[in-house]
């Protein structure tokens, strides 16, 4: 390769863009690791359509470089293009300006659910060479009772590996349908899955985890934590092929808070779609949550010493019963949930605006502020609206400042760090709606720059997407199918500082907080999919496509 194409590659490494463009009319800023004058060059003519200036250079502690942002705003011709810096000549990668660049990312993010169903044979017709036999079939045993046996066929495999977890789950399932409740126009196409009920693709991939998750309801309203084999196959282990028992562990109460959250919430979507489905859901959503009234919470759930599966470990279940009454509330009108949630957010001691699988205040927070007027009671309404705005304010502050526009802490470089980029864009997206304040949106579309590109390493985030795309994830059927693209449309966890795995361990040492990623196999703490970090992202695409 000649010196000028090695040229070209370097400088590609410091100036960091959205990869798959902007729209038309949307904010477009990117980020560089060199200042002064740039240029923007339409790629067929080679022609500078636009000169611009930087802003100065500034030490930006989570990537460890000082790095300037520039902006091309005003440029909404629509193309492909490549920035190029005045003096060092340095290029970024070659992205459009178009009408909807976002319009196959978020078909994508959405059809990796299909390719994670368990229990179907994923055929050629709709996952193309990346299709595989059914697996995980047969009954599951309860923990502790060998006799005790149970379906639990269908559903989610969680991540890059085979497990079934409630929690996660259900926050695949709830980010998945208030996308479809806040942006129904953004899943009008079809998204290329097996679809017989004629419903929106969202709510048929949907139909498949809540099937699923009502198999994993005890006959007393308590819900088991996951169901999983005692251990982790090998890593090119292909699903079908993973022929080890199946155990139900125990059950939690936060797998319980939150199958009665997500079930309810489930409910109310498909109550004018499809009756039955949603009547099991409210039905199950009740009994769930009559199951954890009355008595003290239980402890957190540990594995069980014979399994080492996810643990998905959580001590607290306040949020989760806080989330419960206030779907269970918008599913019946009832002054009993209600009165709970109130309850619940009087006495606090958990987060009201966080979106992860662990803490769900958020989830029941967005869910009563969406409740009409005068639904909830004033007083509660205006602390809830003041707890969302000031987070998002704070988010919004700290992207401004930020050398790559997003929110994130150095030390919130943590496992699954994208999938706080994207709770946090999710939860600024909601911020705009209640205020209508379009900076919050216009941060929220920044965190969405970040994983599509606009990061210290340059990557986007999304498997099969981007000039520098994640190539190696830690994925089972990624690893075993003897292909070499990875499964498409999948959300790496991104960089995590505390190099939680041996891959990273070996390769990432010294590297700065956002810098703590790497393209490996072998990289679950910073290379692996969830459903619950591919669920945020289809949020914000349905989000980002409606521009
Ligand atoms: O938030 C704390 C931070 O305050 C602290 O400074 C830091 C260092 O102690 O830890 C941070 O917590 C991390 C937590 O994720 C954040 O959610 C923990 O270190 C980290 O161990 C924990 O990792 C979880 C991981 O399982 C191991 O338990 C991930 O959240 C979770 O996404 C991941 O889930 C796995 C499933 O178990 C199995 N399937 C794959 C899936 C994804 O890797
Ligand atoms: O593949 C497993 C991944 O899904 C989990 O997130 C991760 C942490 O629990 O563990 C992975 O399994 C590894 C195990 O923890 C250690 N031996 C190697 C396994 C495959 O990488
Ligand atoms: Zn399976």
């Amino acid at each position: 390769m000649g010196k000028g194409l090695i040229l070209m590659r370097d400088a590609q490494d410091s100036v960091f863009v959205n990869q798959l463009g902007y729209p038309r009319q949307g904010l477009k800023v990117f980020t560089a690791a060199v200042s002064g004058k740039f240029e923007l060059v339409e790629l067929d003519s080679g022609l500078s359509v636009f000169a611009g200036a930087m802003s100065p250079l500034k030490q930006d502690p989570a990537s460890g470089l000082a790095v300037a942002k520039g902006d091309f705003t005003g440029v909404e011709r629509p193309g492909s293009y490549f920035v190029r810096m005045k003096e060092s000549g340095a290029v970024s990668p070659v992205f459009v300006i178009e009408e909807r660049p976002y319009a196959s990312v978020g078909k994508a993010l959405l059809k990796c659910f299909y390719f994670q169903r368990c229990g179907v044979e994923l055929t050629e017709e709709y996952a193309g060479p990346w299709s595989h036999g059914a697996c995980h079939l047969g009954d599951a045993h309860v923990h502790g009772n060998p006799e005790e046996r149970h379906p639990q066929a269908g559903g989610w495999h969680d991540a890059g590996d085979y497990g079934k977890y409630t929690v996660a789950g259900v926050k695949a399932v709830a980010d998945l349908l208030l996308a479809y409740e806040r942006f129904p126009g953004a899943f009008v196409e079809p998204a290329g899955i097996p679809n017989s009920s004629g419903l929106p693709d969202v709510l048929e991939e949907v139909k498949v985890e809540l099937e699923f998750l009502l198999l994993m309801q005890r006959s007393d309203g308590a819900v088991y934590h996951k169901v999983t084999t005692a251990g982790f196959p090998p890593l090119d282990c292909m699903p079908e092929l993973d022929g080890a028992e199946l155990i139900f562990s125990p059950v939690s109460d936060t797998a319980t808070g939150s199958f009665a959250a997500g079930l309810a919430l489930a409910a109310r979507i498909y109550r004018g779609l499809d009756p039955d489905l949603a009547e099991r859901c409210a039905d199950a959503a009740k009994r769930a949550w009559r199951s954890l009234q009355g008595r003290p919470a239980a402890e957190g759930f540990r594995n069980p010493p014979d399994i080492v599966t996810g643990e998905y470990g959580d001590s607290s279940r306040e949020d989760e019963l806080y989330w419960a009454a206030a779907e269970l509330f918008r599913l019946t009108g009832e002054a009993e949930y209600l009165q709970a949630a109130e309850a619940l957010a009087e006495a606090g001691g958990f987060p009201l605006c966080e979106l992860g699988w662990a803490d769900t205040g958020g989830y029941g927070t967005l869910s009563l502020l969406d409740a009409g007027p005068g639904l909830v009671p004033e007083a509660l309404r205006t602390r809830l609206l003041a707890a969302w705005v000031a987070e998002a304010e704070l988010y919004a502050e700290r992207s401004a400042a930020d050398g790559f526009s997003i929110s994130l802490l150095p030390e919130e470089y943590i496992w699954g760090s994208n999938m706080l980029v994207l709770n946090r864009a999710m939860l600024l997206i909601a911020a705009e709606e209640l205020t209508g304040e379009q900076r919050f949106g216009q941060a929220a579309l920044a965190h969405w720059d970040y994983l599509l590109g606009r990061n210290v390493l340059g990557y986007c985030y999304v498997t099969d997407f981007g000039a520098k795309s994640v190539l190696y994830p830690h994925h089972r059927p990624s690893e075993g199918d003897g292909v070499a693209e990875p499964v498409p449309g999948m959300v790496a966890g991104g960089p995590n500082l505390h190099l939680q795995d041996e891959a990273a361990a070996a390769l990432l040492a010294g590297a700065a907080p956002a810098a703590c990623y790497v393209d490996h196999k072998e990289s679950y703490s910073t290379n692996e999919m969830t459903i619950y970090w591919n669920s945020p992202a289809v949020f914000v695409a349905a989000y980002a496509g409606r521009l």
